[in-house]
């Protein structure tokens, strides 16, 4: 048991993490007043940007959006290379604002939270760390990402595997892997295959892609920035910080679709769908894109245009995602995914067809052959949302777990509070815009309500903030709400429900009411002071 005798805690606030959401909750607290302290389990801040190094991994959202703004001088003063930056450059990125912000002295690197328990009688949370230290603070910001936790293969003979073996969610960073000469399996083909999977076979003599369901695979934005469009967004970046926010997902409109789907006929929808895709954005060809009809048209030419650049028809036919809309799982974005298939060094193996029976000392073993192989990389993606929270044993009041509470799957209010938790915040987790949304905008706008609340909170007493069990019920209802209005949300495997982790509670688990009606529902309840929520006083 930890010790909970201490009344005084060791500082006022704890930020684990050290990705987007973290830095700037650090920076926040110290602006301020508030004692912080900072634990990071990686060697270097970036978070997700610092563990995803595989070859190729780059963002998909506008570098000049998928930044902060908070510091118009670091919007005038930072050069993005490219609209879709990639991996290396983000992280130099979160390093360059760390240091600016001078927030790197509060955090302790290589350094797990591996315990947080709440006391009722003091108000007061109480860590272990891995390093073997224990702190007591009075809020605790857990900015530990929605896609930290890999997934465990759970695969037969994963570890007899006698070759070498990658992770692209724990890349090394020390070494360039060498990839020459070499057959490379991959297992997986979501937004970190894709990406990966051109790289790999840039050098290696064979790849092999094991491919369990297709995606969608939608042309990348990448190219130089506009310098006229950069110009016009440092002139004001708090405008636009604010802007952003107005936004369905926080990012700058592109109001490609002039029109609503009925309103055009055959040649019209042809010509919006043309336009979409050429304008890299194939989901917008209508203004209602979301409707059923509108969003089949969209699919159907997405299947097409995927079908027409790989030349081979079987693989074609493969790789073309049948059997979910576009938008039930997250579409993958890349302009030489698919043309990989046309080298002839690159095999699809479709697991619907010949699925993988176990790993073997030299190889993956289908149901059809044995495929040998000198390398495997395991692109399977992530226990996401409530893996990261329940790989820290997490108690409040009555010394309840949080897998306990989350055991039917997650329950909060607003994404960032849990009934029964007080004052612990959880940015970026489960029925928060998150993943359908530009992280970087709400990583800013989370932490901003997050300190708007602990702020209120240092006001009125410091009594234990958390929400009420019926503002979860609420909260749960309206996502699924919009989930429903969501093609393929509701009916699509993925992770989004956790459908891709045996056993895990199938709950969708992103908010997709908009990035505005979120922040709008936050503002409301810092302006009402807390409604939805229940305080808990200190005893004695
Ligand atoms: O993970 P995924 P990811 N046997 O879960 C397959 C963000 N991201 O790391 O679909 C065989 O999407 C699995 O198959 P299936 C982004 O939000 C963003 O690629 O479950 N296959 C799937 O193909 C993204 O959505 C960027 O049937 C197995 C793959 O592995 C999220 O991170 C870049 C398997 C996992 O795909 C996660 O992406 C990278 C098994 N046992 C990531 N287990 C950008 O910004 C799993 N799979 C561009």
């Amino acid at each position: 048991m930890i010790e909970r005798t201490s009344k005084q805690p060791d500082c006022d606030v704890v930020v684990v993490g050290a990705g987007f959401a973290g830095i700037y909750a650090l920076w926040q607290a110290r602006q301020r007043g508030l004692s912080v302290r900072g634990f990071e389990s990686a060697p270097d801040v970036g978070g997700t940007w610092y563990w995803n190094a595989y070859p190729g991994a780059r963002c998909d959202v506008p570098s000049y959006n998928y930044a902060y703004f908070f510091d118009s001088e670091i919007v005038r003063n930072w050069n993005w290379s490219d609209i879709c930056a990639y991996q290396g450059e983000i992280q130099h990125y979160l390093r360059h604002v760390a240091e600016r912000c001078d927030i790197l002295r509060d955090i302790a690197f290589d350094t797990k939270v591996s315990r947080a328990s709440y006391s009722a009688e003091t108000a007061l949370w109480t860590l272990s760390t891995s390093s073997g230290e224990t702190v007591v603070c009075r809020y605790l910001v857990l900015a530990i990402g929605a896609l930290s936790e890999p997934k465990v293969p759970d695969i037969d003979g994963a570890h007899d595997f006698a070759g070498e073996t990658y992770f692209t969610s724990k890349w090394p960073k020390d070494r360039a892997v060498d990839f020459a000469g070499k057959r490379v399996g991959v297992i997986g083909t979501g937004s970190s295959g894709v990406q990966v999977i051109p790289e790999i076979a840039k050098t290696a003599e064979r790849v092999f892609v094991f491919q369990r369901t297709a995606n969608y695979v939608i042309p990348t934005e990448g190219g130089p920035i506009d310098s006229k469009h950069m110009s016009s967004l440092r002139q004001d970046p708090q405008a636009v910080r604010q802007a952003l926010r107005e936004t369905y997902g926080g990012n700058q409109p592109l109001g490609i679709g002039e029109h609503r789907f009925g309103e055009l006929d055959e040649t019209g929808r042809e010509e919006a769908l043309r336009k979409a895709w050429d304008g890299r954005y194939p989901a917008l060809a209508f203004r209602d894109a979301h409707l059923p009809e509108a969003n089949a048209a969209i699919s159907d030419h997405i299947r097409k245009r995927m079908q027409a650049i790989v030349e081979d028809p079987w693989t074609a036919h493969h790789l073309t995602p049948w059997d979910h809309p576009y938008g039930g799982k997250r579409p993958c974005r890349s302009d030489v995914y698919l043309q990989t298939f046309n080298e002839p060094h690159v095999r699809l193996i479709p697991l619907a067809e010949t699925p993988i029976l176990g790993i073997a000392p030299h190889g993956v073993v289908t149901s059809a052959e044995t495929i040998e192989l000198d390398v495997l990389v395991y692109a399977t993606g992530f226990d996401a949302i409530t893996g990261s929270v329940f790989a820290i044993d997490i108690t409040g009041i009555g010394g309840r777990s949080i897998k306990e509470a989350w055991r039917d799957g997650p329950l909060n209010y607003l994404g960032t509070m849990v009934h029964g938790f007080p004052n612990l915040f959880l940015p970026s987790s489960a029925m928060s815009p998150s993943v359908l949304s530009n992280m970087a905008t709400l990583a800013e706008q989370q932490i901003d309500f997050i300190f708007d609340s602990i702020l209120w909170l240092e006001q009125h007493g410091r009594p234990g903030l958390h929400p009420q069990r019926e503002s979860q019920e609420r909260w749960r209802e309206e996502t699924l709400h919009y989930a429903g209005r969501r093609p393929g949300a509701l009916t699509t495997k993925s992770w989004y429900s956790g459908a891709n982790i045996p056993g895990k509670p199938r709950v969708f688990m992103v908010y997709c009411g908009g990035f505005k009606k979120y922040h709008d529902t936050c503002l409301t309840e810092l302006r009402e002071g807390f409604p939805s929520y229940a305080l808990e006083r200190q005893a004695g």
